[in-house]
């Protein structure tokens, strides 16, 4: 499907149906430990949510990241060369990405590929006017789930995917390997991944970035629990939850959490949920590597580390990795 605005931005629209939203809930609350994907943390609310993280003192990620970026972009944009066709997955407020579209020689066009479609459409539609003469392509999609890019006007020399934010992270190791192979095929042989990287540090440090004194972390997790409410005819007592979220060194990731506050069910439908005090529903895990570590994964995918960018404090890594098309495993 797709359709225009009256921008004349053409979406493509290839966002998950109710009834997947639904199945993917279903399943991960039937499990011993249930779970939610968190991609779904990013209907209108909850996107607006998470920019209010990102303005946290505590949330250090977008502002080393873009840190990062503005020192480095000559740099950055050398590795990339011109002409490229820039492919960002998650693109969100594009605020991170505006700095590569004023520094790119000769840019190609820019696909944004995002869940959220209100924000992706608002965010396609400001680029499109700041940056005349560039062909903005938003693909409103999971990007986990096999994705046809649009056709371009003009053909290019290379295709780079942008992915900010640690949101690899996100990704369970398995997950995250067949995700960057899926990366790979996107972006071809000789082609290259741009990625922001999120490194392990001292554990309070993460501890605060998750915990935030103002609560919105919280308020953004339990967002997901009036969501299910909202739009697959749930229950859930949100008061009856809460905001729970831990570095776990072992595994090497935080992971949010929604914590029963008492015995109580719930309705999704026509499906009852039963949780007991205590209970949780595991919502995010979101991994922090060492250097070597994100290397030896993305070689797996066949993509070779060609440049690594770090803040001062090495909290935060921002990498060109290009795709040798050889994979080890
Ligand atoms: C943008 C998905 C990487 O995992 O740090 C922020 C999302 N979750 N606070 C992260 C998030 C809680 C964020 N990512």
């Amino acid at each position: 499907m797709s359709f225009r605005n009256a921008k004349q931005i053409r979406l493509h629209d290839l966002k998950p149906s109710p009834d997947h939203f639904r199945a993917e809930v279903l399943s991960g609350l039937r499990k011993w430990q249930k779970e939610l994907p968190c991609k779904y943390f990013y209907d209108e609310r909850g996107s607006y949510l998470f920019e209010c993280i990102c303005n946290l003192d505590e949330y250090y990620i977008p502002r080393t990241e873009t840190a990062i970026m503005k020192a480095y972009i000559e740099e950055i944009a050398e590795a990339l060369g011109p002409n490229v066709l820039l492919i960002e997955y998650g693109s969100g407020n594009s605020t991170k990405t505006r700095i590569l579209l004023d520094h790119l020689r000769e840019l190609a066009a820019y696909v944004p590929i995002d869940i959220s479609r209100e924000q992706l459409l608002h965010v396609a539609n400001e680029l499109a006017s700041a940056y005349s003469g560039l062909e903005v392509l938003p693909v409103c999609a999971d990007y986990t789930s096999a994705l046809k890019l649009p056709v371009l006007r003009r053909p290019t020399r290379r295709r780079v995917v942008y992915f900010a934010g640690s949101t690899i992270g996100n990704f369970e190791p398995g997950p995250a390997k067949q995700l960057l192979e899926c990366i790979a095929g996107v972006c071809g042989p000789g082609g290259g991944l741009l990625i922001g990287v999120d490194l392990k540090k001292d554990p309070s440090v993460l501890h605060r970035a998750y915990n935030d004194r103002q609560g919105v972390t919280a308020a953004f997790n339990l967002n997901l629990l009036e969501r299910m409410n909202c739009e697959l005819r749930g229950d859930f007592q949100v008061d009856s939850f809460e905001h729970y979220a831990f570095y776990n060194p072992r595994d090497g990731r935080v992971e949010m959490h929604l914590v029963s506050l008492r015995d109580q069910t719930a309705q999704l439908d026509d499906v009852t949920i039963p949780f007991v005090k205590g209970e949780s529903i595991w919502t995010e895990s979101s991994y922090k590597f060492n250097l070597d570590e994100f290397q030896q994964m993305a070689a797996t995918a066949g993509f070779e580390v060609e440049h690594i960018w770090m803040d001062e404090q090495q909290w935060f890594s921002v990498m060109y990795l290009v795709n040798r098309g050889e994979t080890t495993s």
